[in-house]
């Protein structure tokens, strides 16, 4: 995996917009990819926000989007009336690359109770949510082990296992692209460490 994200860090840094391409290089197998770089950058059919309840922006990841997509993502998602952790929402992409924006709210690890299972709720509901939508190409960032505090090595092992056993139950071929994305090394490492075991290349 390590020439993966030696590429994927070159690409990172270029100032282009990431081709489909670029994709490609990050396969871990047919379905499942790793990338570290920006996922405002990505051209899918969604891309998962880490957003808080209010749903009305922030920093970090939320900021990124926010930011990349114009002011018309903030008034779509102020109709939306919030959303409570562990469930998800989607929105246009407006002037990002992506098509969508599936917003998930992650739990405040030292703060809210029960953040296993909140996580796992996220990465399901955005799931099920994508492909009720008909979205068929997903990146997920990292939700929660930002300004929220959740471990990366913990978070990346319920992302993974959440995704696993999505794409191996009943609306598993309803997905054809996941993407986990990351940003910073230490969720680097985590992803490193479990896609293996997660998603052995076929
Ligand atoms: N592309 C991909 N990943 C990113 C980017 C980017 N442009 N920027 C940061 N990350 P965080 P949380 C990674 O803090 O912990 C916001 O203010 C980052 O390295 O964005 O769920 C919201 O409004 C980390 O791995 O989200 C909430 O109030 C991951 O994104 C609160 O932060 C998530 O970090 C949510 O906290």
């Amino acid at each position: 995996l390590t020439d993966l994200y030696q590429k994927s860090l070159l690409k990172a840094a270029s100032p282009s917009s990431i081709p489909t391409g670029y994709l490609a290089n990050s396969t871990i197998n047919d379905h499942v990819g790793l990338i570290r770089g920006d996922i405002t950058r990505l051209r899918l059919d969604a891309i998962v926000n880490a957003a808080n309840s209010s749903l009305l922006g922030g920093g970090g990841v939320d900021g990124a989007i926010h930011r990349a997509a114009g002011t018309q993502l903030v008034k779509e998602c102020a109709t939306l009336g919030g959303c409570p952790t562990g469930e998800a929402r989607i929105t246009h992409g407006y002037d990002l690359p992506a098509k969508r924006v599936i917003h998930t709210v992650g739990p405040k690890y030292f703060y809210d109770e029960g953040p296993e299972s909140l996580l796992r709720r996220c990465y399901q509901n955005s799931l099920e949510l994508a492909v009720r939508e008909g979205v068929r190409t997903i990146a997920f960032s990292a939700i929660s082990t930002g300004v929220y505090g959740y471990p990366s090595l913990d978070a990346a092992e319920v992302a993974c296992e959440t995704v696993r056993r999505f794409l191996d139950g009943d609306d598993g071929d309803k997905l054809v692209r996941v993407v986990f994305v990351t940003y910073e090394q230490k969720d680097v490492d985590a992803y490193n460490a479990l896609l293996p075991k997660y998603f052995p290349s076929e």
